[in-house]
């Protein structure tokens, strides 16, 4: 089909007039990435706040300034003495393990539709051979490989879609503090440019815009250069952190972090626009040695998470922190695989599905909904014998669920649906965590 070429103008009321690209929300699960040189000391606190408990913040947290950070200064002192600069973690950011095939197998293999990496965190430190970061990337020191280039062809090989964080601002950047507007234009925006050009991203996820509102960023110029010039002009989606004043009112999609709305510490994230929840396993990004096996979620709660997000219209965004030498925790791992093997069986009860607007009379007894053309589909997380009710549904035609070819009995009465689950024993329930009952013409 032959694209028609808009011209988006460089305002928020002109940007927010361009059509969502499908793909993004019928995506409903992807993998972020967040790895660089955080990953080398990969130390925080496993307890506190959400913000507090960030391994990504390492360098940071070194700041005698900075409140949080009692607990890194003292470990960074005790670990590698007081004089050990965070630059030089850079000799022990080797990659030597990093499998690029192999990760886009895991991440694959965990059903997930698209990937988004750390191209460039608060550090400054590139993953790619960037000209605006000259010995501060990771071809001409750590690594020497190009990071973004060689995952993002190996997870498109796996037909999955590949995206990048970009952090607008660098906490030590000497432009950044000097004269801000010079490091948007000479710095920034060149550099965000270049690796939209190279590796044609289908999702730029923006950060650390937070200091500075949108103007200052020069963010509208930069999308309306995306969306009209840029070779993933009818592709691209990006979220909404784009200056101060911009989350969760302008890109593609908004977000949420461990469940926090900026501004707006709710918990219930309904947005009427498409949106997305990004987390850890547990409750860092940036891959943190102080974790253990405690702090990690376990599948069923993802699983659940998973549910929960994608009823409510969001996607679920989840982290997973490689080791400096490129490897992907076992945990991880582990996790990721379960994910999978969940969405084996039920992924056609989250991919290219829709919120079902009248949920909220059926929420509170634990049970989600989504929805795809006529068909309704029913989650439950506990497995329970006894017959259970739904309202608000219509006559349905069938009743099924995912994964068995098991007969299930159902009954129509006063606008109320009463559903009686299989007798199933555990050798022949069709998966773990949560069960999914497809309603036909509902
Ligand atoms: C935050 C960052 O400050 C965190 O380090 C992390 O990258 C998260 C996804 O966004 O705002």
């Amino acid at each position: 089909s032959v694209l028609i070429a808009e011209n988006y103008k460089a305002d928020w009321n002109s940007l927010d007039k361009r059509p969502i690209p499908e793909w993004f929300q019928n995506a409903k699960f992807g993998i972020f990435v967040h790895w660089g040189l955080y990953s080398v000391p990969a130390w925080a606190p496993n307890t506190g706040d959400v913000y507090s408990k960030y391994a990504e913040w390492y360098w940071h947290r070194l700041n005698p300034e900075d409140k949080d950070g009692e607990l890194f200064r003292v470990h960074h002192e005790k670990m590698y003495g007081k004089d050990f600069r965070y630059q030089d973690f850079a000799g022990n950011f080797k990659a030597e393990m990093f499998n690029p095939e192999q990760w886009a197998e895991i991440f694959s293999n965990s059903g997930a539709k698209y990937v988004v990496l750390t191209s460039k965190h608060h550090e400054g430190f590139a993953l790619w051979p960037s000209a605006q970061s000259v010995n501060w990337n990771s071809v001409d020191i750590g690594p020497h490989r190009d990071i973004c280039g060689d995952l993002a062809n190996a997870v498109r090989q796996k037909g999955m879609r590949m995206g990048f964080y970009y952090s607008l601002y660098e906490w030590h950047h000497p432009l950044y503090k000097n004269n801000v507007n010079q490091y948007v234009e000479e710095h920034m925006l060149p550099q965000l440019k270049d690796l939209v050009v190279r590796y044609k991203p289908d999702v730029v996820w923006a950060d650390g815009e937070w200091e500075h509102p949108s103007s200052t960023w020069k963010s509208e110029d930069f999308l309306a250069w995306l969306y009209n010039e840029s070779p993933v002009s009818s592709t691209v989606v990006v979220n909404d952190r784009w200056g101060e004043e911009t989350r969760s009112r302008h890109g593609s999609f908004y977000t949420t972090e461990y469940d926090l709305i900026h501004d707006n510490n709710s918990k219930d994230a309904v947005f009427t626009h498409p949106w997305e929840e990004c987390r850890g396993i547990a409750g860092s990004f940036g891959y943190n040695r102080n974790e253990n096996l405690e702090d990690y979620s376990s599948a069923e709660e993802l699983i659940h998470i998973l549910i929960d997000k994608v009823s409510r219209g969001g996607n679920l965004l989840l982290n997973v922190g490689p080791t400096a030498d490129g490897r992907i925790p076992v945990i991880m791992q582990q996790r990721l695989a379960e994910i999978g093997a969940w969405l084996r069986v039920n992924g056609e009860a989250i991919y290219d599905t829709r919120k079902w607007d009248e949920n909220l009379e059926n929420e509170n007894s634990g049970i989600r909904f989504t929805c795809k053309g006529k068909d309704l589909y029913v989650f439950v997380d506990k497995w329970d014998d006894r017959p259970f009710s739904i309202k608000g549904v219509g006559k349905v035609k069938k009743v099924t669920m995912l994964g068995t070819d098991e007969k299930i009995k159902f009954s129509y009465k006063n606008n109320t649906l009463t559903i009686v689950p299989p007798k199933l024993d555990m050798h022949s329930v069709p998966c773990s965590y949560a069960w999914v009952y497809k309603l036909e013409n509902a």
